[in-house]
């Protein structure tokens, strides 16, 4: 097992800027130059939440460079690529052919997919900890809009299940793409497959890619068409992670509006809709479960996503704390070393190894540390921040973690890894100091902005 010498919190952070500028083109940063050459939606949203208090004007900036790939149908496309490398990562601009949308921007090549929207919780953090405000209202001003447009998207041409609830129409779109939730829906694909396998990947090659991008092809000869989704596209799920996402940023437009010169109150009623299609639709008792819409079952399979609708602020106490003893159990946080694991260590398809089936991911702490504060689980959040803090201490700003013995894994120098590192050095929990109010919880800053 790899492990390096301890190092203190300053070298940490020196370490986390170095990759941070490393991976940085232009205003973009990108995941990581040899594996992910290209800007990533929420891998975007989590640099800019890291660099939110040391740097918001690059935060802004990263954002903006990833808003300019938004369709003109409100859709924030997964992957804005960078054309000096546009056919470095399969599948590039040639597969996704942006361009032949009348919809897409006209500069950018982008993916046909969305990624979980973060995207209003990360200018929520740009917003509250600015030091030039009139720079940074200038940014939400023109910012909001575009939240809004995102939204509207989600709502309408994604609610495929009609109970107020997005739907994925990729593994991709989760942002956790093996992970076994996908099994049984990318199982019961028909018996088609992407057959010029020597094009594909082999980023994880024990993976579904044949059927990835045969989806992913499906979707794009039916001209990304909304009304295709509903009726005919074999792949629909409602994830409890990219909802629960959706509903904190709903919470983080209701604060923004106003500084946008808007009405709050729209952004709480979409709140309140997620939050009853989450209840009504995806809790099973002790916690949530994505829902496949082909077959109209919930799937069984219990990860980090389960967990996701803590993100609200108004989760009822008894769900909370339901999810919490789960989290806390030996089926995840009491049996690994290195928590969160991406899936649940005694199911069956838990493997400590394999990309989103098993290993530890440094935005998925991240978030469930968020909704620990959010509800006031101090010593939970306490526990996170140490155990995240210790991965990459002990592993450097690997891609993800075996949850045993925190051994790194995937791409090295990976930059939502340093970017939330320098949230939680700023934060300081680590250490036992007392936790500050999360990004996720827009309402607890509004008594301290005033
Ligand atoms: C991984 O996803 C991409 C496809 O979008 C891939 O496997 O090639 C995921 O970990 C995803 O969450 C992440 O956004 C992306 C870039 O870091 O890599």
């Amino acid at each position: 097992m790899e492990a390096r010498a301890a190092i203190d919190d300053a070298a940490l952070e020196r370490e986390a800027w170095s990759v941070l500028n490393a991976n940085r083109m232009g205003p973009a940063t990108v995941p990581a130059p040899g594996l992910y050459p290209h800007q990533w939606s929420w891998d975007s949203t989590f640099v800019a939440l890291g660099l939110a208090r040391r740097d918001g004007r690059r935060a802004g900036g990263e954002l903006l460079s990833l808003l300019a790939g938004q369709w003109s149908t409100g859709m924030v496309p997964h992957i804005v690529f960078h054309p000096i490398h546009a056919e470095v990562y399969f599948p590039g601009p040639s597969v996704w052919r942006s361009a032949e949308h009348p919809a897409s921007p006209r500069r950018v090549a982008t993916s046909g997919l969305t990624q979980p929207p973060m995207h209003a919780l990360a200018v929520w953090q740009v917003w509250r900890h600015a030091t030039d405000r009139d720079e940074a209202a200038a940014l939400v001003r023109r910012l909001y809009p575009m939240l809004v447009a995102q939204h509207e998207y989600l709502a309408t041409t994604r609610d495929l299940g009609g109970g107020g609830l997005a739907a994925i129409v990729h593994p991709w779109e989760s942002g956790m793409d093996d992970s076994p939730v996908w099994d049984d829906p990318l199982e019961a694909l028909p018996g088609i497959r992407y057959a010029r396998r020597e094009e594909l990947p082999d980023r994880h090659p024990d993976s579904h890619q044949d059927r990835y991008v045969w989806l992913a092809l499906r979707y794009r000869d039916s001209g990304y068409d909304g009304s295709y989704l509903r009726q005919e596209h074999p792949f629909a799920v409602e994830e409890p992670m990219f909802n629960g996402i959706w509903l904190a940023s709903c919470e983080a437009l209701a604060e923004l509006a106003p500084v946008a010169g808007a009405d709050p109150g729209p952004h709480l009623e979409a709140a309140e809709r997620i939050r009853a299609g989450l209840l009504e639709r995806l809790w099973t008792g002790g916690v949530f479960h994505a829902r496949d819409l082909r077959s109209g079952r919930l799937i069984p399979v219990c990860t980090v996503g389960c967990f996701g609708p803590m993100l609200d602020p108004r989760l009822p106490g008894d769900r909370v704390a339901e999810l919490v003893g789960v989290l806390e159990s030996a089926r995840f946080m009491g049996a690994a070393g290195y928590p969160v694991p991406s899936c649940e260590i005694r199911a069956p398809q838990f493997d400590r190894s394999r990309y989103w089936r098993g290993p530890s991911w440094v935005n998925a702490n991240w978030l469930l540390r968020q909704a620990a504060i959010l509800h006031g689980r101090v010593e939970l959040a306490r526990q996170l921040t140490a155990a995240t803090l210790r991965m990459v201490r002990q592993s450097g700003f690997r891609e993800c973690f075996d949850p045993f013995d925190g051994s790194g894994r995937g791409g090295r120098d990976f930059s939502w890894s340093a970017a939330l590192t320098l949230d939680l050095l700023a934060d300081g929990m680590g250490r036992g100091e007392a936790p500050g109010t999360g990004p996720c919880s827009p309402r607890g800053h509004r008594s301290a902005r005033g």
